[in-house]
């Protein structure tokens, strides 16, 4: 584990010792894996501890994050609602004045988010199979009571962290939402690779 991620995640304003160290002990370092199958039990535990700190009562100087995972089948959809590209989406709290308060911390690449999802992933080794998950995200949610003119410096700090972590040519989406109820957060969506050492291919995160 990279010692200077604790003091990295800590230096984010929002994010105390608590969550950093909470998000280093779900996640440890992807770097640290090279079975593709120790990974996935390592996000699943992490949703699953994250699920669990749902019913705990948030301090409201604490920044809030969780995992999520994505089947091929799901990854063209998820994508465009972030971008809100979806016509009758499922949560119906959107306020559409407020989209334009939404933004990427992406610099355009000149083709969509998903051509460039595949583009990534055909460089990697897959399973052909199914249920691979081959899209995760981060969902970071700012505290409560972090001053407007701060939220940019946290979602940037933020970005520049998952970025560094994950590899930035993995990073397929860091979309900032502010147009639904409650605090603005970061949907951080990146390709979970793991290096495999058997074959020295860069592998994706299969199960
Ligand atoms: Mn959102």
């Amino acid at each position: 584990m990279n010692p200077n991620a604790f003091i990295i995640l800590k230096s984010i304003p929002g994010i105390g010792p608590v969550w950093a160290a909470g998000i280093l002990s779900e996640i440890g370092d992807i770097t640290a894996f090279y079975s593709s199958d120790a990974l996935a039990n390592c996000l699943q535990s992490a949703i699953y501890c994250m699920t669990k700190q749902k019913n705990m009562k948030r301090k409201d100087n604490e920044a809030m994050a969780s995992v999520q995972k994505f089947a091929a089948p799901a990854v063209v959809n998820i994508l465009r609602h972030n971008i809100r590209q979806i016509q009758n989406p499922a949560n119906t709290d959107l306020d559409t004045e407020r989209i334009v308060e939404n933004y990427s911390l992406i610099a355009p690449r000149g083709i969509s988010d998903y051509d460039y999802f595949l583009q990534r992933k055909s460089e990697l080794y897959c399973y052909n199979r199914a249920d691979v998950k081959v899209l995760a995200g981060w969902v970071v949610t700012a505290p409560q009571d972090l001053e407007k003119e701060k939220l940019k410096a946290f979602f940037e700090e933020t970005h520049n962290f998952l970025a560094e972590r994950y590899g930035k040519e993995n990073v397929i989406q860091s979309i900032i939402h502010a147009d639904e109820a409650g605090q603005p957060h970061l949907h951080f969506c990146f390709i979970p690779v793991v290096p495999d050492k058997k074959t020295r291919r860069r592998k994706n995160l299969c199960r």
